[in-house]
């Protein structure tokens, strides 16, 4: 007779994470940092947009250009666990939320955009993000990824999204974790 294990299941999830940085080494801190949270399981099966270079949206008028990308990935991480994790790896990475200005100039900013069929909007977490959709430096990388690796929470925002991102605003077409 088989057993069936009871109780040691997690549900996966697919999540969509943006990756934002204009201080510092952008490209090789979107690396660390992806490392760092596949190392730690608190993500697998990514995949990567390719890095873009781009304008500063809101925030001091003389900050400099972003380097921006997302990725998918699966987590058996809640959605509360994951924005902790992220925000762990935000400051390991040298963001200082306490000396920073709302949309100024950052080291490592891992905004999480949607977390599989969730929506929900209470304090510290709101799903989907709410200011996605009106983003172009997350929906352009995000249009990138094939559709089905796009939580479905924000998929049809993502598809319908009528900007089409410049190619020479790449600045990386590879971001992988090693
Ligand atoms: N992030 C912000 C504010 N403005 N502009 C660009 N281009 N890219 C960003 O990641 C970004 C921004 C706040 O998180
Ligand atoms: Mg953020
Ligand atoms: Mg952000």
């Amino acid at each position: 007779m088989f057993r069936i294990p009871l109780g040691t299941a997690r549900v996966v999830n697919l999540v969509l994470v943006a990756f934002g940085a204009n201080l510092g080494h952008p490209v090789q801190t979107f690396h660390s940092a992806l490392d760092r949270l596949v190392a730690e399981e608190v993500l697998r099966s990514v995949r990567c947009s390719p890095i873009f270079s781009t304008p500063p949206v809101g925030g001091p008028v003389d900050q400099p250009e972003y380097a921006n990308a997302v990725i998918s990935a699966r987590t058996s991480c809640g959605p509360r666990e994951l924005m902790v994790r992220l925000l762990e790896v935000e400051r390991i990475f040298g963001r200082d939320r306490e000396r920073e200005i709302r949309w100024g100039p950052r080291q490592l900013d891992l905004d999480l955009i949607a977390f599989g069929d969730v929506r929900c909007s209470v304090p510290g977490l709101e799903l989907p993000h709410p200011r996605a959709q009106e983003r172009p430096f997350v929906l352009g990388p995000s249009q990138t990824l094939p559709l089905d690796e796009i939580p479905r929470s924000i998929r049809e925002i993502v598809r319908s999204f009528p900007w089409q991102w410049p190619k020479e605003q790449k600045v990386q077409e590879v971001f992988q974790c090693s």
